[in-house]
């Protein structure tokens, strides 16, 4: 992605390169002329390559997963970004416009006066153009900055762990994952991402498998949710292909069965797209009757039978 500049700092770039313009000529009056027709020139072209490289170079937000746009929906609003883009490729035209109008009458002219005027003129019209566009620059910086703190997701087949904190769902990505899972800030919150992989070799391929843990999102009511982590929330339901909703029979993690099961209704209807494997966790401590898959992550009890039922599910 280019460097994108506010309307003051594209402006102040475009003079300080028309300071190092230099012609040289033996004739002092063409000297001058040309000089001031170099200056206007390289301060127009100055500004319009970089608008062009800023819209040109942005990566086409139609292209980017769902999963990301919802990201820079959460901040600024695709729209609003959408628009910004379009502002400043006018601008671009328009700036190109004023330069190649007047571009004509300095060349004709012999009068030093008469050239600077229009010199001045240039610039200020040029100038007024560049800081209109002023706050859509902005709009498209902000976007920059969000983009760069992408978390590192991967378009593979998602696996988004849920349930009530202290359940065991950050050991559950431990012992799923091959790797150490790997934490990322989202952009927009303070919360965190943990991603992890499971890797399936079947004969000479290799599946990969992506497991994210939401702490802060996914373990709570959506009453307790502010309007920035409910959207997050409808960010996470473009990746998970499946959910695995941990429940603690122990009661040891703090909230009650009735409490977890209700949470579990709430995820069942905020991801009606994903298909839900449910596990009782911390099996090695107490088993219910009921007919969700017990697992343990102290003993390893389920896992293996946890990770077929992920790959049978892919
Ligand atoms: N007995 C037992 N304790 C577990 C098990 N899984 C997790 N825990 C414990 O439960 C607590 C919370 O686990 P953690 O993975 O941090 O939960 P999270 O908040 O849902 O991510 C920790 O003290 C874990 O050691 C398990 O299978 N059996
Ligand atoms: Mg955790």
């Amino acid at each position: 992605m280019p460097l994108v500049l506010s309307a003051e700092e594209i402006l102040n770039k475009a003079f300080r390169k028309t300071n190092k313009v230099q012609i040289i000529d033996r004739n002092a009056l063409y000297k001058k002329k040309k000089t001031i027709i170099a200056k206007t020139e390289s301060f127009s072209d100055t500004i319009v390559s970089s608008l062009e490289q800023y819209v040109k170079n942005f990566p086409s937000i139609n292209n980017l997963p769902p999963f990301y746009q919802e990201l820079i929906d959460i901040k600024i609003s695709v729209g609003q970004l959408k628009k910004a883009l379009g502002a400043v490729d006018w601008a671009r035209k328009t700036c190109q416009m004023i330069y190649s109008k007047q571009s004509k009458s300095l060349r004709k002219s012999r009068k030093i006066d008469f050239l600077l005027s229009k010199q001045q003129e240039i610039y200020g019209r040029i100038s007024s153009v560049i800081k209109q566009i002023d706050k859509e620059l902005v709009v498209i910086i902000d976007a920059q900055k969000i983009m760069k703190k992408f978390p590192d997701i991967s378009d593979i087949p998602t696996v988004v762990i849920a349930g009530y904190p202290n359940v065991g769902k950050s050991s559950l990505l431990r012992c799923l994952s091959s790797a150490k899972p790997k934490i990322a800030q989202y952009p927009f919150t303070t919360k965190e991402i943990s991603v992890g992989h499971i890797e399936r070799k079947e004969r000479h391929i290799t599946n990969r498998y992506q497991i994210i843990d939401t702490p802060g999102l996914l373990d709570r009511p959506i009453s307790k949710k502010n309007d920035i982590e409910r959207q997050a929330v409808a960010a996470l339901t473009h990746l998970a292909d499946i959910i695995i909703f941990v429940i603690d029979p122990t009661e040891t993690c703090g909230y009650t069965l009735i409490d977890q099961m209700h949470l579990l209704s709430q995820v069942k209807k905020m991801f009606i797209d994903s298909y839900f494997i449910i596990v009782e966790n911390k099996a090695d401590f107490k088993k219910t009757g009921s007919k969700y898959l017990k697992v343990s992550c102290e003993s390893g009890e389920g896992i293996e039978i946890l990770i077929e039922k992920i790959y049978s599910n892919f």
